[in-house]
């Protein structure tokens, strides 16, 4: 309200409601009552009698609730902007500049090659958006600022190269190769990806953003890690801001929205997002019956945002204040986007009779207008000034993250070959009148040979133009985005000092779960490592006996603990603190996960490496939220994932939806994820040892997935020497030889995870019959399979010396036919079976199918990896 002009006030003031007014008089007394405290009294004074009415109301039971939603105009009055600190003509030059080499870099890829796609109508609709972000707000990392944390929308990504083109980041040959990332090499150019990705330009990209919803909610969660960090003051992120630049569209994505109140509640004002609504996504209008900027409004207010409209530009000021009566609030209120969409796509004419044309009154406010001045007439979110101002007012607030709806056109500028149209989104072939219109219409420096042939433009070095956006980013602290790598190495504590009762075990029983959640134990009381260590649950800490660390390190809470906790006396209380070291992200998979992310990308968003280990069912990680982790993966993540209660048969009565046999199956198609099914504890150590020596120390871009189990066996001493098979995915357990006299022949059994236990007892069984039975445990059949996929590849690429595979050389000590069994789908261990040595038999066993609820034994049984099936398979092998 302090932010809408008087005159809009009384304006708005007389917006209708449909119902009759039964007394217009009286209707009016109070009206003019209001607006004269407003004025003589000011804002605030009106706010507190609208309150004082409220609470009236409520108490006589009226029933009535202000609306959420209001009025569809600027949030911000235009006497309350502030001034425009740049050089407004230069910059729409600059803007303008930007527009054509992204429409001309996407038309060139398509002129070359059809096939490659690209889209130039988001770009048109976001460029000053990203344009007032690049030159006022946006800040790059230095000595010392660590930089802001920019997403752009993805389809977008021409108009940020653009940007790069002008700033000599990029060549031109570089945009020539726009979405030909294999062939650019060869004609001495880099390629540049259609989307963000961080994996395939690591020193540009930092958030890939390409799937919809997984930027929205990653840059919630690194939002509150920074604060995480500040908190736990190890690293001070004050000053640093989160912008995101989005689609409406994409906001029907859930992951867009489920951690919206969670950034409200922690109070996020270091966020801001932008919702570029140009009321399209790609098949048409994102509410064509409704209003996405009102939907929005209503469901950013109501968790706890501070929303900023920014629905027009500054030529609609004038239209606003000689509307005295609100005539323009009233028709935008009957308009839906659909129709909005259609206004933006036909000309001045047809606006000037279908909107204006509708009432007396809003025809009489364009009468000094030509045709091509409404045209003309600019949303919020094209207008340099409103966006300058819109970004102010969020990056200034506090208390609250900040919501900037700016309404837009799509395909904004590109006339009758896409502003508005339904197709717009993919819409890539410009002819020669469009590109002249286009030129035209932003004023470019171009011949009509260099528009027709979608010639790059770049302002010379000494113009006005270069030396401004340079300028610009220099006080800004430089280029972006901007990807860096460099932060100093973690030490890695002995593996003996933290581990050595997993490795040298003794026998003792344990689940694989209990030694890991030692093993965090006392990690986290290594004085270098233990603070960078990031433990993430989405609660279920309790089910995986981690209970006993909410006392010792605590759970992080913004605010710290406001209640006396029901069980404070007991030694595992639960306890919140501001630097409480755990994150309970509730029971948000798609939280957690983006949380994780955060921390795994530290290194490189930071500068301060950090080590997050997230634990969960191993069922909701990569079949629940594995677009989130692949996106994980594009950002080079450093870190642990831990897949609790893991394998189909180990959660025995839990049944269907909660027993996995597939995440060892996705976790083997991601390049940098190296998954582990260990079935002892000691192996456990190791791998985890190993995986903090390659993040940490040797600052490797992998990260681990490792599965644990909550069965209790005999965990043995692991033998000296054996770590590095462990690692390599598979090592010697053991041997039996058969007990009768008389060669009865001779197996080679695998097994991984919890059935390794049964592999086991098969063995001490084949061998009683008399068959010798060397059991090997396979600790990741992922990594055994990507070792022999190398050597078959070094053997087609003709290389003289390919190597054998790993696997393959492993199961030459031992003899006879080999029998696998593991706790997943037969497909994990089939895919070693090319390695295995020529004249083998080999038969896999997995747990194919859907889970069910009964017994380990009766599961195991069922699926035919007990001891029994693995039994009967090694003697049918036999035979
Ligand atoms: C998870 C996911 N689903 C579908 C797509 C395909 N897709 C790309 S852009 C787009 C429409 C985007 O609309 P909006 O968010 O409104 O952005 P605009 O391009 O209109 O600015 C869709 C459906 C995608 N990239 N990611």
């Amino acid at each position: 309200m302090n932010a809408i002009s008087s005159s809009l006030l009384s304006a708005l003031a007389v917006v209708a409601t449909n119902a009759v007014d039964p007394d217009p008089g009286e209707t009016v007394e109070w009206r003019e009552a209001l607006v004269s405290l407003a004025e003589t009294q000011g804002p605030a004074r009106a706010r507190w009698m609208l309150d004082e009415l409220a609470r009236l109301a409520r108490a006589q039971r009226i029933g009535w609730q202000p609306e959420l939603s209001t009025p569809y105009v600027n949030t911000i009055a235009a006497d309350a902007q502030p001034a425009f600190p740049g050089d407004l003509a230069i910059e729409e030059r600059l803007a303008s500049l930007m527009r054509w080499n992204a429409l001309a870099m996407v038309v060139r890829a398509n002129q070359a090659y059809g096939e490659l796609g690209g889209h130039i109508a988001s770009y048109a609709s976001a460029a000053d958006l990203f344009e007032t972000g690049f030159n006022h707000f946006f800040h790059a990392r230095t000595q010392t600022h660590r930089g802001d944390l920019v997403f752009f929308q993805p389809h977008s990504a021409p108009g940020v190269y653009a940007r790069a083109f002008l700033e000599g980041r990029l060549s031109e040959q570089d945009l020539m190769h726009y979405r030909q990332e294999l062939t650019a090499p060869s004609g001495g150019a880099r390629g540049l990806s259609s989307y963000p990705h961080p994996y395939l330009m690591p020193d540009f990209w930092q958030f890939p953003t390409g799937s919809m919803g997984i930027g929205p909610i990653s840059s919630i969660y690194h939002a509150r890690f920074m604060r995480y960090l500040t908190h736990r003051r190890l690293l001070d992120c004050t000053g640093r801001k989160v912008w995101g630049v989005f689609g409406d569209g994409e906001m029907d994505e859930p992951e867009s929205m489920s951690a919206l109140t969670l950034a409200a509640r922690e109070r996020l004002d270091n966020l801001v997002w932008v919702v570029n609504c140009n009321l399209q996504r790609l098949d048409g209008p994102v509410r064509g019956n409704g209003r996405i900027i009102d939907e929005l409004e209503k469901l950013f207010a109501g968790a706890g945002w501070n929303v900023i409209k920014l629905v027009w530009g500054s030529d609609w000021d004038g239209l606003f204040a000689r509307d005295a009566n609100g005539a323009l609030v009233r028709a935008f209120a009957n308009t839906v986007d659909g129709q909005m969409q259609t206004f933006a796509a036909k000309d001045g004419r047809y606006n000037r009779d279908t909107f204006f044309g509708q009432d007396p009154e809003l025809a009489r406010l364009v009468e000094g207008l030509t045709d091509e001045q409404i045209d003309r007439l600019k949303r919020g979110g094209h207008d340099l000034v409103k966006i300058h101002a819109a970004y102010a007012a969020a990056a200034a607030h506090t208390g609250q993250p900040s919501v900037i709806l700016a309404h837009t056109k799509k395909g904004y500028g590109m006339g009758s070959a896409g502003q508005g149209r339904m197709t717009t989104h993919s819409q890539k072939k410009l002819d020669d009148t469009d590109l002249l219109e286009f030129r035209d219409r932003f004023k470019l420096p171009l011949t009509d040979e260099q528009a027709t042939t979608a010639a790059f433009y770049k302002p010379a070095a000494d113009s006005a133009e270069m030396h401004y956006l340079l300028g610009r980013r220099a006080a800004l602290g430089g280029s972006m985005p901007r990807r860096e790598t460099a932060c100093e190495v973690v030490a890695k504590p002995d593996i003996a000092s933290y581990a050595q009762f997993a490795v040298a075990a003794a026998g003792k029983e344990m689940s694989t779960t209990m030694a890991f959640v030692r093993l965090l134990g006392n990690l986290m009381k290594d004085a270098t490592l233990g603070p960078r260590v990031v433990p993430i649950v989405a609660d279920e800490a309790r089910t995986f006996g981690m209970a006993n660390l909410f006392k010792q390190v605590g759970i992080y809470s913004s605010v710290g603990q406001r209640y006396l906790p029901e069980d404070i006396g007991s030694v595992l209380s639960y306890r919140e603190a501001t630097d409480g070291q755990i994150l309970e992200e509730g029971i948000s998979e798609a939280g957690a996960i983006a949380s994780w992310t955060a921390a795994a990308t530290s290194y490189s968003v930071h500068g301060l490496a950090m080590l997050p280990f997230y634990i969960y069912y191993s069922m909701f990680g990569f079949q629940r939220v594995g677009d989130q982790v692949w996106a994980a993966a594009d950002q080079r993540p450093r870190g642990f994932l831990l897949g609790a209660t893991s394998g189909r048969t180990t959660l025995g009565g839990e049944g269907l939806q909660h027993q996995d046999g597939s995440s060892h199956l996705i976790a083997a198609t991601i390049p940098n994820c190296k998954a582990y099914d260990p079935a002892f504890a000691g192996e456990m150590a190791v791998i985890v040892d190993a995986g903090i020596r390659e993040m940490l120390v040797e600052q490797k871009d992998v990260f681990y997935y490792v599965t644990l189990m909550n069965e209790n066996y005999a965990q043995p001493d692991l033998p000296a020497g054996a770590a590095a098979d462990v690692l390599r995915g598979c090592w010697r357990f053991a041997g039996w030889k058969g007990a009768r006299p008389g060669a009865q022949g001779a197996v080679t059994l695998l097994g991984s995870g919890a059935i390794l236990t049964e592999v086991v007892k098969a063995a001490e069984q084949l061998a009683a019959e008399g068959i010798d039975a060397e059991v090997f445990s396979v600790t990741s059949w992922s990594e055994l399979a990507r070792d022999g996929q190398a050597c078959e590849a070094r053997a087609l690429a003709g290389d003289a010396d390919p190597g054998t595979p790993f696997i393959t050389r492993q199961l030459a000590g031992a003899a006879g036919p080999v029998i696998a069994a593991t706790d997943y789908v037969r497909a994990v261990p089939e895919s070693i079976r090319a390695f295995v040595p020529e004249g083998r038999r080999y038969l896999a066993l997995g747990t194919d199918g859907f889970g069910r609820s009964d017994t380990r034994a009766a599961l195991r049984r069922f699926f035919g990896v007990d001891a029994q099936s693995i039994v009967r398979a090694a003697r049918h092998a036999l035979h």
